[in-house]
């Protein structure tokens, strides 16, 4: 016999539910994903210490011309927040985390990419890399994200700016992140080329490659 109270058992059925993606968060759990509400830290090796000071952005390769933005500079940039769902391949995913940066456009309106670059490869302090298609760089959500939930972005997860790829696993969302290299053909970042996917759709579930 169950000592559990029956408000405390429907709970708990709605909390496993969820965890499934059955509940309220029906249709927005990928396959193989468990929600939490807490944000874990995955950082393969030491965590970059980068003040404001020091920071710098750039974009290069194949633009027209090339671009480095101060903080100062990154700061005055059109922001937008959006509100979004994440997911990373070690199976936790989580609901509506509220970020605001620099749309990727915006950097692109400024060091424009030259006809043969199709991939973007990136770079960050410390020596991280991914690799990312150019077209779905340019897609709505794409950012460098500077707040996350309305607090200046922690060390820990990226600050003080990272990238934020939305739709793809997180590994993507290249934390402590120093540049964008335009470039023709697609070279493997850090985890792409220790047998990550090159693509990484958390709804395909294209974990490794
Ligand atoms: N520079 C850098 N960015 C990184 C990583 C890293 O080790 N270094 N780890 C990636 C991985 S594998 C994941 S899952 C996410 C985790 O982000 P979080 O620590 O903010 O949860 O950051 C990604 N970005
Ligand atoms: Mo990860």
């Amino acid at each position: 016999m169950s000592r559990i109270d029956p408000f405390e058992r429907v709970r708990r059925l709605r909390r496993a539910a969820d965890a499934r993606g059955t509940g309220e968060s029906a249709g927005r759990v990928p396959p193989g994903q468990s929600l939490t509400h807490k944000f874990p830290v995955l950082t393969y090796g030491p965590t970059p210490r980068v003040s404001t000071e020091d920071w710098r952005l750039r974009v290069f390769g194949l633009v027209e011309a090339e671009r480095e933005w101060d903080w100062p500079g990154f700061l005055a940039l059109p922001m937008e927040t959006q509100t979004v769902d994440i997911h990373c391949v070690t199976r936790w995913s989580k609901l509506d985390t509220t970020w605001t940066g620099v749309p990727f456009t915006e950097l692109l309106k400024q060091a424009p990419p030259r006809p043969e670059a199709d991939h973007v490869l990136i770079h960050c302090h410390g020596g991280y890399t991914t690799n990312m298609r150019l077209d779905e760089m340019r897609e709505p959500g794409v950012m460098v994200a500077h707040r996350y939930e309305g607090q200046p972005l922690e060390r820990e997860h990226g600050g003080p700016a990272r990238l934020l790829v939305p739709k793809l696993y997180l590994w993507k969302s290249a934390k402590w992140v120093s540049g964008f290299e335009l470039v023709r053909g697609n070279p493997p970042g850090f985890w792409e080329r220790h047998g990550y996917h090159m693509h990484g759709d958390p709804w395909a579930e294209e974990r490794f490659g």
